[in-house]
């Protein structure tokens, strides 16, 4: 399953809002084929690792591992469970149960009504932490979200409000531009458009699937005459303001308007567009609303080594007073660049 595993990661960045998976084939102690989800569309592992087995080689009888339960529906490819009897495979070992309800154990009793001997639960922590978001999403039907923040020692992101403030250096920039390439969608407020006009992108490698940006623009401040109004990654906006339909209409910019919005119901209606993670790039008083909801699974901090000092931006910012203390568990520190990477979870 360890192998599997290793397997499954040749994926990232690849699966876009399918898992990663990874399978093995073993027989007489012997590995007969190793495969892993190609990409969004592509082959599942099972198949891969089917297809990687020389001709010489009989798979009859043979025992697979498998990450992720092997999928029971016709979707972008046939059932996996169904090629896995057809294959004469013997046993199986499942590291966890698919949380799609087009999956959700209807593979797993396919292949034991065939007659295949099923385990299901080798190294499961492993494989869930791997598709954290996608477990988390089907989980939860919201997206997994986390907030990133780059402040000083003493907590200030910028030295004035509206002012772009240079914190960070290349490091954490790169560093960013990976932990972007992970998430399928990237919040920003529209006073971080208007402030830094930010492009949002991945730059550091060619990524299939941009993540999409969303901006929050409740008052319908922004034009098309901001950056990611107008390249090629999606740009999504939530609004109040219902003349930004008109604004937008004959751009791909995706308008969602309504009366009011609350944090909630713009999860939900990211969750129903299928995006099942979001990192929230600010600016503070987005990360505020955040941090007082369950709605934030991860904060990501990059404190530098500078001090802003006198009433220069907080990091968390509301228009309301500050009642409770909110208290995270810390989970990794690392020294990145200029900074120290601070990662805690709710
Ligand atoms: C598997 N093996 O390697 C993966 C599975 O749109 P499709 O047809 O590619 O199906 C995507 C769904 O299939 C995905 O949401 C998840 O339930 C399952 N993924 N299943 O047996 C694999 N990637
Ligand atoms: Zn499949």
């Amino acid at each position: 399953m360890e192998m599997a595993l290793a397997e499954a990661k040749k994926g990232r960045y690849l699966t876009y809002n399918n898992p990663m998976v990874g399978a093995v084939i073993v027989k007489n102690n012997r590995i007969l084929g190793l495969g892993h989800h190609l990409g969004f569309g592509y082959e599942h592992a099972e198949i891969n690792a089917f297809n990687n087995v020389s001709k010489q080689k009989n798979i009859r009888d043979a025992t697979m591992f498998v990450t992720l339960e092997p999928c029971s529906h016709f979707g972008k490819t046939p059932p996996c469970c169904r090629e896995i009897v057809k294959k004469g495979v013997k046993e199986i070992y499942i590291a966890q149960t698919d949380p799609n309800p087009l999956v959700a154990g209807r593979g797993i009793n396919y292949l034991k009504e065939h007659g295949v001997k099923v385990h299901v639960g080798a190294r499961e922590a492993t494989s869930r932490k791997l598709n954290e978001f996608y477990n988390y999403f089907y989980q939860n039907k919201l997206p997994f979200v986390t907030l990133k923040v780059a402040q000083t020692l003493d907590g200030r992101i910028s030295l004035a409000p509206s002012h772009r403030t240079y914190l960070t250096d290349d490091k954490v920039f790169e560093d960013v531009q990976k932990l972007r390439a992970d998430y399928q969608a990237i919040m920003v407020g529209s006073g971080t458009v208007l402030a830094d006009d930010p492009l949002l992108t991945v730059r550091i490698m060619k990524l299939k699937y941009s993540p999409v940006r969303v901006v929050l623009d409740r008052r319908g401040r922004t034009t098309s005459k901001f950056r990611i109004m107008n390249d090629q990654a999606p740009t999504w906006v939530f609004t109040e303001n219902e003349k930004m339909v008109v604004r937008f209409a004959d751009s791909p910019v995706k308008v969602f308007f309504k009366i009011k919005w609350t944090l909630k119901e713009i999860m939900q209606q990211l969750a129903q567009e299928g995006i099942q993670s979001l990192l929230v790039e600010g600016g503070a008083v987005i990360q505020d609303a955040f941090l007082k909801t369950t709605l934030m699974e991860q904060l990501i901090i990059y404190q530098t080594d500078q001090l802003a000092g006198g009433n220069s931006l907080s990091a968390f910012q509301s228009e309301r007073d500050v009642q409770e203390l909110i208290t995270l568990k810390l989970i990794e520190t690392k020294r990145v660049g200029n900074a120290l990477r601070i990662s805690l979870r709710r």
